[in-house]
């Protein structure tokens, strides 16, 4: 690790986004996600599953007042399983139980953390008041002696952290301190950081190296980036310390899961590497492949790789790279999905891709997104920048409908109706987006993404600006006691053109702009005016700047037809096309049934047109393709001799991926076979 490449996120006080594109969605998560989420969180929408989160946490309050708070000291775990979602019996008449998954509270924590980002960019006195008043009722569930999960403070303080591998505990604490950290730095309100810390010193009295300590580890990850971003805001060393006992720990032999003894939870694990679902099989450095739930891993991942910049620990980051290069190289969709296997919502084995009864939960493409920002913060590598990008474009945004009003979790690169609604391995995909999950997890993961993506495009050091992402946006950037302000306009994902003023007068600033791996040639203007270095992928452009300068620089994006590694089976023979970082699928809207009859032309010409879908402009592009006529197959039985099937040339017509299924049902299909 060369730490002088390090870089950190721009404070999105810093930065105001203006893209048209994404402060569209931005918009969107402001406008619809927001509100609705709160209407959700209060069980307040029709015909979606209660989420009982506010209601849980008033009734710890309650309970809380009527009984005083109780403290628990540390005691060897006894397990007992208690089930993961616990529902009312008549849910007319609810009682002062908990009600919900055992990670509910993790619904307020995802909604605070994206009103925080929210509001840097969109100040609103009203959203920050009911803010504010939502903390309230959270910190009254609060215990004093700092604990606060309200699954164990309704249900018995006397089992707590006593299920770790599955009750979720840490990472409630670990979505509390994202959300907390995040409403503080945006609005400059400590009270419910302060109630994270408190909930953090409990957890760190508890665990931790020294003697008497309980040495377990969350069982799903998240804590571990959470108490570094604790640690970043506060200064406090012992959340770092924390966060890498919790790495450090993993993984150890003997298990600390088997400790807990869970007789009546089967274990998902791949055959022959127990706990691998948690990712707790092996130390953590002994990991090299992405292996069990995908968003698990990601978590864990980017602890430690924040873990590894803050430390400054070589062989913790060399097993991020392993772990990443595993991820991208084997396991990856071209949309950035993760997760190849719905059983486990978990990594498949290396090059196990199918489209149609992938899992690539949202959330793990999210995930994937936070691990590549912190590898970049070590290492400005375009190869970190282009998952992002990918991710972003695709397999997120995906995740939202158009109008931001219903949601993926499962994202899948082809779908057939029928075979969602009779194959019983393809129930987990949905054929449209649904209003919301009973496990919402992923749309307020999608909005507290969509809401900091300015922290993603972004990084700096002393010197240098990072540009990762090419997102319309006004920023100033601190250089010694100076600063430059600096805009970026940009037409991605549908021009390459890219103009950025800079006014860096007599400041040593640096300008580190990501050449996209899809882009063959880069076009800067005025090169002579540059002092250019390049490295990894990133031009660095240097120059006695002045009060205005203009640096115009152009990633000219062309529609390709891009193939698949022959490892991966289902998709030899078959071609996707992209054109910059977007990929595109065929809509049955636009190609009429039976996608899988359609075969596109190897030396096609792509024709590149504006389109409006649900009220959205997007670019579609047409192709030279043929289909297969349908009663060939049918009408001659299931077999006949090849050669004797026929077709007929068509115009094929692909749409962003991200776009589809805004039409209403119907078949989708991202690979397609080329016709040899
Ligand atoms: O377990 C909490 C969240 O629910 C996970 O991150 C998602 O995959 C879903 O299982
Ligand atoms: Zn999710």
């Amino acid at each position: 690790m060369d730490k002088n490449q390090f870089s950190t996120p721009l404070s999105l006080r810093n930065i105001q986004i203006s893209d048209t594109f994404w402060k569209n969605e931005m918009e969107l998560v402001r406008k619809e996600v927001i509100p609705y989420q709160w209407e959700a969180l209060n069980d307040r929408v029709e015909g979606v599953a209660p989420s009982y989160c506010m209601r849980n946490f008033k009734i710890a309050g309650k309970m809380n007042k009527e009984k005083g708070r109780l403290g628990a000291a540390y005691v060897e775990p006894k397990y007992t399983f208690r089930g993961f979602e616990s529902l009312p019996e008549d849910p007319d008449h609810l009682e002062d139980k908990f009600y919900g998954f055992v990670f509910q509270d993790t619904d307020f924590s995802k909604w605070i953390e994206a009103v925080g980002y929210s509001l840097t960019q969109h100040p609103d006195a009203e959203l920050e008041k009911l803010a504010d008043s939502a903390i309230d009722i959270v910190c009254e569930a609060q215990q004093e002696d700092g604990y606060l999960d309200t699954y164990y403070i309704i249900n018995g303080k006397d089992m707590i952290f006593s299920n770790l591998r599955d009750h979720h505990e840490l990472y409630c604490f670990g979505h509390l301190a994202e959300g907390a950290a995040a409403y503080y730095q945006a609005t400059g309100k400590d009270k419910l950081l302060k109630a994270a810390e408190r909930f953090a010193d409990y957890i760190d009295s508890y665990f931790g190296p020294e003697d008497g300590k309980c040495k377990g580890y969350p069982g799903h990850e998240i804590a571990e980036m959470a108490l570094v971003r604790l640690y970043e805001v506060t200064g406090k060393q012992k959340y770092l310390d924390l966060s890498a006992f919790f790495v450090e720990e993993r993984g150890k032999k003997p298990y600390y899961f088997d400790k807990e003894e869970h007789p009546d939870v089967v274990d998902k694990s791949p055959e022959g590497i127990r706990y691998a679902y948690n990712q707790a099989h092996l130390p953590v450095r002994e990991q090299k492949e992405a292996v069990g739930h995908a968003v698990r891993a990601v978590y864990l991942y980017s602890g430690m790789a924040d873990v590894a910049r803050l430390k400054n620990d070589d062989s913790l980051y060399e097993a991020c790279e392993r772990l990443w290069d595993n991820i991208v190289n084997q396991k990856m969709y071209i949309t950035g999905g993760i997760g190849g296997t719905h059983i486990g919502e978990a990594f498949s084995f290396p090059y196990d891709l199918p489209n149609d009864t992938a899992y690539a939960e949202t959330c793990a493409s999210i995930g994937l997104v936070f691990f590549a920002r912190r590898m970049l913060e070590m290492k400005p590598d375009a190869k970190y920048a282009d998952v992002m990008e990918r991710a972003l474009y695709n397999g997120i945004l995906s995740g939202m409908a158009l109008d931001g009003k219903s949601f993926f979790y499962v994202n899948p690169l082809e779908v057939n109706p029928e075979a969602c609604h009779k194959d019983e391995r393809k129930f987990h995909v949905k054929p449209v987006r649904q209003k919301w999950f009973g496990c919402a997890c992923c749309p307020p993961n999608i909005a507290r993404l969509l809401s900091s993506i300015g922290s993603y495009a972004y990084t700096e050091n002393d010197d240098t600006l990072f540009v990762h992402l090419y997102i319309g946006s006004t920023l100033t950037k601190k250089i010694g006691d100076r600063e430059a302000d600096i805009n970026i306009t940009s037409q991605f994902p549908w021009n390459g053109d890219v103009q950025i003023k800079v006014r860096a007068k007599d400041t040593g600033f640096k300008l580190a702009l990501r050449i996209p791996g899809w882009c063959d040639n880069y076009q800067l203007a005025d090169e002579e005016s540059y002092e250019i270095t390049q490295k990894n992928g990133y031009l660095y452009l240097s120059k006695a700047w002045t009060e205005e300068d203009v640096v115009d620089i152009s990633f000219p994006m062309r529609a390709r037809l891009m193939v698949c590694s022959a490892a991966v089976r289902e998709n030899i023979g078959k071609a996707a096309l992209m054109r910059g970082p977007v990929v595109y699928c065929l809509e049955e809207k636009d190609n009429g049934k039976n996608l899988h009859l359609l075969s596109v032309k190897p030396d096609t010409t792509f024709t590149v047109m504006e389109e409006q879908i649900a009220g959205t402009t997007i670019r579609k592009i047409q192709l030279n393709g043929s289909r297969m006529a349908a009663e060939d197959t049918p009408c001659n039985g299931l077999y006949s001799p090849l050669g004797t099937e026929t077709r007929e040339d068509v115009t094929l017509t692909y749409i962003p991926y991200y776009a589809w299924a805004n039409r209403g049902e119907n078949e989708m299909q991202v690979w397609t076979s080329v016709l040899q």
